[in-house]
């Protein structure tokens, strides 16, 4: 499966709630989708989509909030599962695009190129749904049932490691900021 085809999978669903995604290949691949007010494409912060979407998710508690993260970020970061785990929104699902790669630096591997479990660790830090998928038809049907289940899951979706051919939007940073602050308080 490819990453641009499991976004296009969920695009339609993706209208009424709040998207958070971190930056590189998955963020340049959504606003290549289409962009929309509601979607935030965290820069630089590699490990810390799935924190900005907690703290959302907690503070609009009737939105569900949708994290889009790669595996290198998460690693660099996984306490951010635990507590993703300890507060428990239950309108939240954190979508690991898990590509074996840092590929928006080159490509280098990451350690669930060498048998790190990112569903498993997520699960073991008291995430309480997790699954792992490969095929476009398992991460709809768990993207599916992740949006009715109404509790925190962590969907690890293996992708191939291929990206956008530019990484650089029309979108900046900022305009990008402030549109979605703007959604958030409308
Ligand atoms: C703290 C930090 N270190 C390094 C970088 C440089 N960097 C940008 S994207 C990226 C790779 C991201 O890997 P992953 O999350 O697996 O997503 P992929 O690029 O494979 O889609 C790196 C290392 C950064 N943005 N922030």
């Amino acid at each position: 499966m490819k990453r641009i085809e499991a976004l296009n999978a969920v695009y339609a669903q993706l209208e009424n709630r709040i998207v958070v995604t971190i930056m590189g290949a998955v963020a340049a691949e959504l606003q290549s989708i289409g962009h929309r007010p509601n979607f935030f494409y965290l820069q630089h912060a590699m490990g810390l989509a799935s924190s900005m979407g907690l703290g959302i998710a907690l503070s609009k508690r009737d939105r569900q909030v949708i994290v889009f993260d790669g595996d290198g970020s998460v690693l660099m970061n996984l306490g951010g599962l635990t507590t993703l785990a300890r507060y428990r929104p239950r309108n939240l699902v954190h979508v690991v695009f898990d590509n074996e790669s840092l590929l928006s630096v080159g490509g280098f591997p990451t350690a669930t190129a060498t048998g790190s479990d990112l569903a498993r660790i997520a699960a073991a830090a008291g995430v309480p749904r997790t699954a792992t998928v490969a095929t476009l038809d398992a991460f709809r049907s768990a993207f599916d049932d992740a949006l009715a289940a109404g509790d925190l899951t962590t969907i690890v979706a293996k992708v191939e490691a291929v990206g956008p051919s530019g990484y650089v939007t029309d979108l900046s940073l900022l305009e990008n900021r402030f549109q979605f602050q703007r959604y958030l308080r409308s």
